[in-house]
Formats: C-alpha cells, structure tokens, sequence
C-alpha cells in the first residue's frame, strides 16, 4: 500500500455525487424546497441574509467529523493540523476585519457568545444594563424568561415616547442609580446609529465593562456604512449570518489582554465543547468576503436600499417608527391602518414577502400579536436589488396591508394575488443563487 498521502481534493464540487437525495429523499426534497423558497419570495427577516456558495460548502465540509476541544496549537485531541489553520485565519480575518486585538471564533450561535459574556464577567445576580426588548433588545440583553434575566439582576433603559430614540440621558441616571456592572448597547430591532462614544462615557462613570452586541450592523460596521464599536466598547459580540452574511454562529471580539483568559475559557471549556470547525472554517470564509471592496459597496448599498424601502413605505401611507432608518431594518407601526403584526406577517407570507411580526416601542398587543412588523434589507440587497426595487416592494407591502385593513385578517384575495406575480417578476430577475 501506498504511504503517500492522498491526492488533495481542490473543490468539494468533485465531492458531492447527489448522495443525499440517494440517501435521504425525504430531507433532500425538503432541503430543494427550501432553496425554491427562498429563490421565489422576497426575504424582507431583517436578520437573514443569502450566504455565498463558498460559504455554504465550508459549512458543508469535511470538518463537521473533526473534534478540536480546545485553541489552536493547544488541542485536546490529534489530527488537528487543518482546524489549527483554518481556526487561526478566522481569528486573524476577524480582527483585521473589525481592527480589533483578540478574536474567539467558536461561539456557536448569538445567545452562546453573550452567555460567555456573563459567564466570564458576571456573578450570578450581578446587576447589567441593557435595551429593553420592547425598544428592541434582545433576549440575552436581560428577558425574564432568558438566563441573563433570571441569574443575573437586569435593569433596562429604552426609547423615548416621543421620537422613540434612546434618551442618553436616561441611560445615564439609570446607570447611575443602580452602578451596572456591565452595560450593553445593540439590539434587535432598533434603526437609528448607536452613539457609542456617549455610552462609553456613561460606562467610565459608573465603572461599568461596556459590550456592543453587534449583532445586527457588524456586516454595516465592517463595510463603514456604521460606526465602529471599537475602540469605544470593552468587548463586541457579534452573529456572523445577518448582515455580515456568513454561517449561522457567533463570535466575541475585545482589545485589552486582560479579557482573553476570562472570554476564552468562558466559551471552552466554560459552556461549549468541541467547536464545530466546519462553522468555524465558513467564517473564516465570510470574513474574507467581508475584507472586499465589494463587500464595503454591499454595506453601503444595505442602507441606502433600507432608506428607499421606508421613504416608500411612508409615501404609502404607513408609518416607520422613530420617522426612519439609519441602518438596514425598520419597524413599521399598523396602529393606524388597525391591522396586527401576526396579520400583517400572515398576509404579506401569502403574496410572498417574508418577514416577522414585531413589537413596537410601547406596543399594547402582546408580542404573540403586535402592532408592526420588522423588515429588512441585507437579503435582498444581496440578491442585487436596488432603491427602486425596493421603492417597489415598499409599495406592494402597503398594498397588502390596506386589504387587510379593508377586509380582515383574511386580506384582499386579489390584491394579494397581483402582488405575488409582481414578486414573482421580481425575483426571477433576481436569483439568489445565479449559477444554481
Ligand atoms: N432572532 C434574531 C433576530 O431576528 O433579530 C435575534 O436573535
């Protein structure tokens, strides 16, 4: 037998011969109708975008058998030659993409990389600030019903109820009052630039540790089109696959040394074991898409393509809350037009425009219910369109939300069927996957 080693496979296209539709018909059929959804309606979830090919074969790879407990060149097991390389260019990706010291790449998902946060900085019942949900934060920002609502002590600041901005004077005495331990600024579902030189202020005042969750701008940030975190925030935590465009997963990123064992030890052995290096090693594939120029046009084009889609929006009589957009999402307000979010959400599904219901700031209905809903750019920006396409969506949104203003949670049959052969239209120009 030879001992050489084996010829190197230099793409995975030789590699897939349709096993799993030989395999698994059932979940190969499901994994076919997934693409054609995504192919034939328009992705408006503010937090999904459309991963490259490239992006989706590291994902796909070889790496999902590997086991790398541990960082590299300190492993808890052999053969862990390749995940050293590919876990050591995501982590040099990430921080020169983000200019940034120190990167953990492992994280498995967003809740994951904040849980390290805590884990590594906070004792249980340690008192934190951040966004309240309903002025759109997130779950891990201090929910009741999440781990950092029920072992930590949350206090929240929100948006005002007049222009629904984060009042920095709030922050500041509710920061005051309590003396947080940590601060967190970022959400979910909030459209306006985060001044983060004022929340750094607030935080050297009460001697606060201040972390950005990224979350939904880090593709914005690492294309210019939003201020950098750094060097005002002690710690970043970021999703890689909303606006950044990469595998679903996390990553944690800071610049004083004095972080690294804490963070590092935090995600492994802390909370994770093994990371999934097949995740690992597509990052590192996003943050090299991320450090083009076409990447930095593609950021830029997210908000300009946001601002078209709420300025059309509102021309069509339907109001976005805080009067705008600096970013790639909007929350848009039904009160008037007296439709719910589930309604909306439900109706704007059926002429095939996905996005989510979401609460507004203030919002009366529960959040199964709500009173808007969220929409946002970075898929659709991806699959090339532009503000006039987006002008046009802005308004066949409004047209289906004056069916179900007219009729009902059943919406106008009609209306909605005219809208789906425009969207139609406009996504066979559009593949998400040219060469598919
Ligand atoms: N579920 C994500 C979002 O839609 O914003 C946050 O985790």
């Amino acid at each position: 037998m030879s001992t050489q080693p084996s010829e190197v496979l230099n793409s995975m296209d030789s590699f897939w011969n349709d096993d799993l539709a030989k395999a698994d018909p059932e979940i190969a059929a499901a994994i076919g109708k997934e693409l054609a959804r995504q192919q034939d309606k328009i992705e408006l979830i503010a937090s999904e975008n459309i991963a490259s090919k490239a992006v989706l074969e590291a994902t796909g790879s070889v790496f999902t058998n590997k086991y790398a407990e541990g960082y590299p060149g300190k492993r808890y097991y052999g053969g862990c030659d390749y995940a050293d390389v590919v876990e050591t260019l995501a982590i040099e990706r990430a921080k020169e993409l983000f200019g940034c010291n120190f990167a953990n790449v492992q994280p498995n998902s967003g809740s994951q990389m904040n849980q390290a946060v805590f884990l590594a900085l906070l004792q249980p019942g340690d008192t934190f600030m951040g966004l309240d949900l309903n002025s759109g934060g997130h779950l891990t920002h201090g929910s009741p019903v999440n781990m950092s609502g029920k072992w930590f002590n949350p206090v929240s600041y929100g948006v005002r109820e007049g222009d629904e901005l984060i009042d920095m004077d709030a922050v500041a005495a509710t920061a005051r009052e309590h003396k947080p331990k940590l601060i967190i600024c970022g959400g979910t579902a909030y459209s306006r630039t985060w001044d983060f030189a004022a929340f750094r202020a607030i935080a050297d005042e009460v001697g606060a540790i201040l972390l950005c969750d990224m979350s939904h701008i880090s593709g914005l940030v690492a294309g210019g089109a939003h201020p950098s975190p750094f060097p005002h925030c002690d710690i970043v935590t970021s999703t890689t696959h909303k606006s950044l465009r990469g595998p679903r997963s996390g990553i944690i990123l800071w610049n004083d040394e004095k972080f690294t064992k804490p963070l590092n030890m935090a995600v492994f052995p802390g909370l994770q074991g093994g990371p999934l290096m097949h995740v690992v090693a597509a990052k590192a594939v996003a943050f090299r898409e991320a450090l083009t120029p076409e990447f930095k046009s593609y950021s830029h084009r997210v908000v300009e393509n946001a601002r078209a889609l709420a300025a059309s929006l509102e021309e069509n009589g339907l109001r976005i809350v805080s009067g705008g957009t600096d970013n790639h999402s909007m929350l848009v307000d039904l009160t008037a037009k007296d439709v719910t979010g589930k309604d909306a959400e439900k109706g704007l599904d059926r002429a095939w425009l996905t996005c989510n219901k979401n609460g507004i700031p203030f919002d009366t209905r529960s959040p199964f219910v709500t009173s808007g809903i969220r929409l946002g750019t970075p898929a659709g920006t991806t699959r090339g369109f532009g503000p006039a396409e987006f002008r046009t969506i802005g308004k066949l949104i409004a047209e289906v939300v004056d069916g179900l203003a007219k009729n009902g949670a059943e919406g106008d049959a009609q209306v909605e069927e005219s809208v789906r052969s425009r969207v139609a239209e406009l996504c066979s120009a559009f593949p998400v996957y040219p060469n598919a």
